[in-house]
């Protein structure tokens, strides 16, 4: 199976001891995942998905991040996803909720508060209470990281309707001076003590404010095998989120739109101002279900429904030409699209979401039933030693021919201190305990 990432690329590169070797600092780049089998190349999804079937765990332990593994013939990498999930059928999911003990069900807050404190009325005005209940958190259809399907409890929540605009982080930052990190010079924060990268550099050309953003590519040709992904995601001197494409453009007529170029601690400062939090990737992928099991989207499982494009993904020839059949090249303003059943606006596509949790690909495994809080540190096999944090929802990029992180059980991962063009967050709130 392949795992495909969405977005970021190119910042640093190794000085001594990795000279001349592109170290990659973060994150959201559209390559395959170490897990992924060894795939040939082929130049439709179904051909993929075939050859795909056969792999063995071997092949996935045996596989690499060669980016022209299981590419197609523009040289891009296919997704494999199948279309049918044991998780269709109600009694495999009932099966997987009754792993939930008793003392949890009794333990879950379940109802929202009544005769909230003034402080919490006004912290959560906006924002739609999230039911607590029981859910199966993962699926049995994408990449290794969302298996297996497994049972989660989770206590009610309040969480925002839509990702964070321009307009709210606009009053942050001018409430506080905040400074994003892409609008700083890089450092190299996002590096694990010990992990060998202790002695890279920041490349001078790169060594300037700035962020990740996609270039627009005009025909295979502007392809180059060799940088796969690279050769559109490109680190773009003075993009930040006031100038999503770099410094000529603006959000002037974009205040609607979800905030980008926020770095996951750019995030969190945010929350902290408005007196809420990030949610964890379990609080997310519930709230993203709507109340609903073993969906492939937020709505169903058919993406279309009646023709009608649900989310903001890109449509057409990936990366080449976006026809944008959902009405929007880029970001969207935020709730444009339909709610799920829980009220929430944009849980699949638009922009990449930062949720609290570090990631590791198998936190599955062993992650606890009742209000998972994720792993303890991060851990991506991929570029181990870059500290990175899970994002969730696809975004604007997403692709079914690339990219398919609009799934709702689709997991990302990005280095945490960098941001991008594609990617913002939104925030929840906890009752009190
Ligand atoms: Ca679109
Ligand atoms: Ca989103």
């Amino acid at each position: 199976m392949k795992h495909f990432l969405p977005a970021i690329a190119v910042l640093l590169v190794a000085a001594a001891g990795f000279t001349g070797v592109l170290f990659y600092s973060n994150t959201t780049a559209d390559r395959p995942a170490p897990e992924v089998a060894r795939a040939e190349p082929a130049d439709t999804p179904a051909a993929t998905a075939e050859a795909d079937e056969s792999a063995t765990s071997e092949d996935s332990a045996a596989a690499t991040i060669d980016p022209a593994i299981a590419c197609n013939a523009l040289g891009v990498p296919i997704p494999v996803v199948r279309d049918t999930s044991a998780l269709h059928d109600p009694a495999v999911v009932k099966k997987i909720k009754n792993k939930v003990p008793g003392d949890v069900h009794r333990k879950l807050v379940k109802e929202q508060p009544t005769d909230l404190p003034a402080d919490l009325k006004q912290r959560t005005e906006g924002m739609v209470w999230i039911p607590g209940g029981v859910a199966v958190m993962g699926g049995d259809t994408g990449p290794p990281d969302e298996e297996p399907p497994h049972p989660i409890a989770i206590d009610g929540f309040w969480m925002d309707v839509t990702e964070v605009t321009n307009r709210q982080f606009k009053e942050f930052v001018d409430a506080t001076g905040y400074v994003t990190l892409p609008e700083r010079k890089p450092e190299l924060r996002s590096i694990q003590p010990g992990s060998g990268l202790d002695n890279i550099a920041i490349q001078e050309e790169f060594n300037v404010p700035g962020s990740i953003c996609s270039l627009q590519l005009n025909s295979r040709e502007d392809i180059d095998p060799s940088k796969g992904a690279y050769s559109w995601w490109q680190y773009m001197p003075g993009a930040d989120w006031k100038h999503p494409e770099g410094p000529d453009s603006s959000i002037d007529d974009r205040m609607d739109h979800p905030v980008v170029h926020v770095s996951w601690p750019d995030a969190k400062a945010y929350c902290e101002w408005a007196g809420k939090q990030l949610p964890t990737e379990a609080q997310w992928e519930y709230a993203a279900r709507g109340g609903m099991d073993g969906n492939f989207y937020p709505w169903g499982n058919i993406r279309t429904p009646d023709g009608e494009w649900k989310q903001n993904i890109w449509q057409g020839t990936f990366p080449i030409e976006d026809t944008a059949e959902d009405g929007f090249k880029t970001t969207a303003p935020v709730a444009t699209f339909p709610p799920n059943a829980f009220g929430l606006h944009d849980m699949s596509g638009n922009v990449w979401e930062w949720c609290a949790d570090y990631y590791q690909p198998d936190y599955y495994v062993t992650s606890p039933i009742h209000n998972p809080p994720g792993p303890d540190s991060s851990f991506d096999p991929q570029e181990p030693g870059i500290i990175k944090r899970v994002q969730r929802g696809g975004s604007f990029m997403c692709s079914d021919q690339y990219c398919i992180g609009y799934r709702v059980s689709a997991r990302m991962k990005g280095e945490e201190d960098t941001g991008a063009f594609h990617t913002g967050f939104r925030c929840v709130v906890e009752p009190p305990k």
